[in-house]
């Protein structure tokens, strides 16, 4: 028998936050487990690192990439690289699991045919924290980038076309996806800093997986 995946989902499950924006709760679950392998086969070979922001600043929040490009920063600015900085070699590829998941959820939320070349892939220890930001590095727009939480639970701050523009506020949990496009693809967004607990799985942190794709 197969169990019934979505049985204890509530029915609001696809909740809207904004035109081309919404929270598929819960949709990552069933990828769990091959997420979590693959996770572990790309941090093996591409290093959880600390970037230095334009501003001299090393972010709280440790990164990596997987895919045909990655997202990098340093003082210079930030950039799309097909090469890890620190190893010198490209990224690895992007998992099958991550890019079925990706498809899917941008599938459901009314974008076809998604085929990132980018996985940002942050690891949120405790207190880490992403201040509020527009996602404007990729050259088209039409996109949407679908973001998967895992690891503790955060709130995602969503805001509008200003920085100080008044901002919902979004608790994320493991397992929840966030599809961002249309309309709302240069909004202001951020993460608050993440609060002590422990996740079964992932232990003391939250990892975000941030699909775009960029050319
Ligand atoms: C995070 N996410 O949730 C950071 N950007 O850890 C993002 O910066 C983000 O979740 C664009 C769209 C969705 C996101
Ligand atoms: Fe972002």
């Amino acid at each position: 028998m197969t169990p019934d995946l979505f049985a204890d989902t509530p029915p609001g499950w696809h909740e809207p936050l904004g035109e081309g924006a919404m929270v598929l709760r819960g949709f990552a679950l069933p990828f769990e487990a091959a997420l979590l392998a693959a996770l572990d086969t790309v941090i093996a070979a591409a290093p959880f690192r600390h970037l230095i922001t334009p501003g001299g600043f090393k972010m709280s929040v440790a990164m990596s990439n997987c895919g045909t490009l990655g997202w990098v920063g340093d003082r210079r600015g930030y950039r799309y690289d097909p090469r890890d900085p620190d190893s010198g070699l490209p990224w690895p590829a992007m998992p099958a699991a991550f890019a079925r998941l990706a498809l899917a959820a941008a599938q459901v939320a009314g974008f076809d045919g998604f085929t990132p070349e980018a996985c940002l892939i942050n690891r949120y220890d405790i207190g880490a924290r992403l201040s509020l930001h527009q996602d404007k590095d990729e050259l088209d727009y039409a996109h949407p980038i679908v973001s998967v939480s895992l690891g503790l639970p955060a709130v995602f701050l969503f805001g509008g076309f200003e920085r100080s523009d008044p901002q919902q506020r979004v608790p994320v949990v493991h397992g929840d996806v966030v599809v961002w496009g249309g309309p709302s693809r240069l909004r202001y967004h951020g993460v608050l800093p993440v609060k002590p607990g422990s996740h079964p799985l992932l232990g003391e942190r939250r990892i975000n997986l941030t699909f775009r794709k960029v050319r």
